[in-house]
């Protein structure tokens, strides 16, 4: 049985929905802190479960005899910097319940999602390798960058058989993200259907590593099914897919909208997205787990602007 805990976050949902096609619903358990994604509530198995409290994740694994989880629960990179010891509380804690349930051997395996966030601005920007300077500026960062270690020790020292993804920028349609720098890449979609234009807040030659959540799901399925020996690297894997700018973005959808308005005001989020690498070098990942991504940006944006326009117009329809 799968325990999704961070079942209502942007990844979390959508793995809670991919895990219950391919496991079967009554196989997957889905938990978060609160019924925040009334989706996820109300499609399958679901519990109220405190990431931060040992006793709370314990008892929901042995409820249900769950001997895979998925700790999707965090505090992101933007909201970290305004909580700095919130996010270190709730990134670390958690993990550390879920290491220490596995070393005791209350579960079998765990997947735990790093980041591009574990690079700062002194790691090479471009094609950044999977072994390479980490100094994060970030306390997101700083969480995924100790957390890819302790991961790395349980399983040398008790062979927990944990595996982990440096997630980059990902792009989504069914679920908003929740206080990421890289945010800018699914509000614009949803703007330029509600209003045409969109107020950027990272400037416009910011290139970041992106990927469309399909893809992030596929990769974290796909490293989770492989058989343990294919993961040999257990602190966290370089992924990639693609890099592009706000800019880039605009014009692909231009492409649709030919009168979509694009403003520049950089705020915060600006200095951290300018820590981290403008592409990533994932060929670990590509020869290990025979990884590859499928969507390109153009891909993206038709798909983007398919889903959104749809769901904007199924809610419209409901509120007549
Ligand atoms: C964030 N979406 O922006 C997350 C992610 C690489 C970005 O870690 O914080």
């Amino acid at each position: 049985k799968i325990l999704i805990i961070g079942a209502c976050g942007q990844i979390g949902s959508e793995l809670t929905f991919k895990l219950r096609e391919l496991y079967g619903a009554e196989n997957v358990i889905a938990s978060d802190i609160s019924y925040s994604n009334l989706d996820i509530v109300n499609s399958g198995i679901f519990e109220i479960v405190d990431a931060k409290n040992y006793a709370s994740v314990k008892v929901c694994v042995e409820k249900y005899k769950i001997d895979t989880v998925y700790l999707m629960a965090a505090i992101l990179s933007a909201t970290g910097e305004k909580y700095p010891m919130k996010a270190w509380d709730l990134n670390m804690e958690s993990l550390f319940h879920v290491l220490n349930l596995a070393r005791a051997k209350f579960i079998k395996k765990v997947f735990w999602p790093s980041s591009i966030a574990v690079f700062g601005s002194t790691t090479p920007k471009e094609y950044t390798p999977q072994y390479t300077i980490m100094e994060p500026s970030t306390v997101y960062g700083i969480t995924k960058q100790v957390g890819e270690r302790w991961c790395e020790y349980y399983h040398n020292k008790y062979g927990v058989d944990v595996r982990s993804l440096r997630y980059p920028g990902i792009i989504s349609w069914k679920t908003l993200p929740g206080g990421g720098t890289t945010d800018y890449a699914v509000e614009i979609y949803h703007k330029a259907i509600t209003d045409g234009f969109y107020d950027c807040f990272l400037k416009e030659d910011t290139m970041l590593p992106m990927m469309f959540m399909d893809d992030a799901i596929k990769a974290t399925v796909d490293i989770m099914a492989t058989k343990k020996d294919n993961v040999k690297i257990r602190s966290s894997y370089n992924l990639a897919a693609i890099s592009f700018t706000p800019k880039e973005v605009a014009d692909s959808i231009k492409q649709h909208m030919p009168d979509f308005k694009m403003t520049y005001h950089p705020d915060y989020r600006q200095e951290i997205a300018n820590s981290w690498p403008k592409s990533i070098n994932d060929s670990y990942a590509r020869q290990d787990w025979k990884w590859k991504h499928q969507f390109n940006l153009k891909d993206i944006t038709q798909e983007m602007l398919f889903q959104l326009n749809k769901k904007y117009k199924a809610s419209i329809n409901e509120s007549k």
